[in-house]
């Protein structure tokens, strides 16, 4: 039978610039030492080798402070890529800058194009199905742009719109696919139709950060410091790899957003 979860090869990451503190956030945690987030994107980049994964690692990109979140910049699928079109201005360029490290990997890139705006933040895989978040950063253009690039490499989607969720920048920001139809969800998106048919692995609300976990391979990432959801990953049965996040923390980024994994 083959695995319910995608099997992943390759990654694409981009340490941090050393003006990575100039970002966006809506964090009010402190600014992000970058000597702290060089060696937690080093020990990222460690975790991801020991799930199998061969690491493409572009330099860091002092013109946009926010590249290192590289899973903004696009959409992959193992039928086909779409470049994104972040919904920040600050951040419209680092498409541009990602399209020949995708071109090496990828035929033909699809693309987000205006008046749609799109993070990859923003999109979950679910096997054959996507959820595609509709936020301050994607648009109901974009999200219509997308679901039609998915339904023509034979893929369905669900719409979620997350506007009036609170404390979420991204939908990945409060949910992450596991794999075998489980789902690991914030409260305030469990109640979804989009996510009915998924077995829920629930997280307590001063946990919500954890939400954003990642399954690769034969194991899950998760940010280190949330023990509740920590033991449900256990009992369920997932090999889990804690890291530590405090610095991308402080800029609202997670464990996904440092990858692009194909
Ligand atoms: C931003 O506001 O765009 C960055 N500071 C954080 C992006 C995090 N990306 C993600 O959740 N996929």
């Amino acid at each position: 039978m083959p695995p319910t979860h995608p099997i992943f090869q390759s990654a694409i990451v981009r340490p941090p610039a050393s003006n990575f503190a100039d970002g966006l956030t809506t964090q009010s945690l402190g600014a992000p030492s970058f000597e702290k987030a060089m060696q937690q994107h080093t020990a990222y980049c460690q975790a991801l080798q020991s799930c199998g994964l061969e690491l493409t690692v572009l330099p860091a990109d002092p013109d946009y402070p926010d590249s290192t979140f590289v899973e903004d910049t696009a959409v992959l699928t193992p039928r086909g890529a779409i470049l994104a079109r972040p919904g920040a201005m600050s951040r419209e360029g680092e498409v541009h800058a990602m399209r020949p490290a995708l071109g090496v990997f990828f035929d033909d890139l699809a693309e987000i194009t205006p008046p749609g705006t799109l993070d990859g933040g923003d999109i979950c895989e679910a096997g054959e199905h996507f959820f595609i978040g509709i936020s301050e950063r994607t648009n109901p253009d974009g999200a219509r742009q997308l679901a039609d690039y998915l339904r023509q490499l034979g893929y369905t989607s669900d719409f979620v719109d997350i506007r009036g969720v609170r404390g979420i920048l991204h939908l990945k920001s409060g949910i992450a696919y596991l794999g075998d139809g489980q789902l690991a969800l914030i409260e305030a998106l469990a109640d979804h139709p989009a996510f009915r048919r998924y077995e829920i692995l629930h997280l307590e609300p001063e946990e919500n950060y954890a939400a954003n976990c990642v399954r690769i391979n034969d194991y899950v990432l998760t940010a280190a410091g949330y023990p509740c959801f920590h033991q449900v990953l256990k009992k369920a049965g997932y090999q889990t790899l804690p890291l530590d996040m405090s610095e991308f923390q402080k800029m609202d980024g997670g464990l996904s957003c440092l990858s692009l994994r194909f």
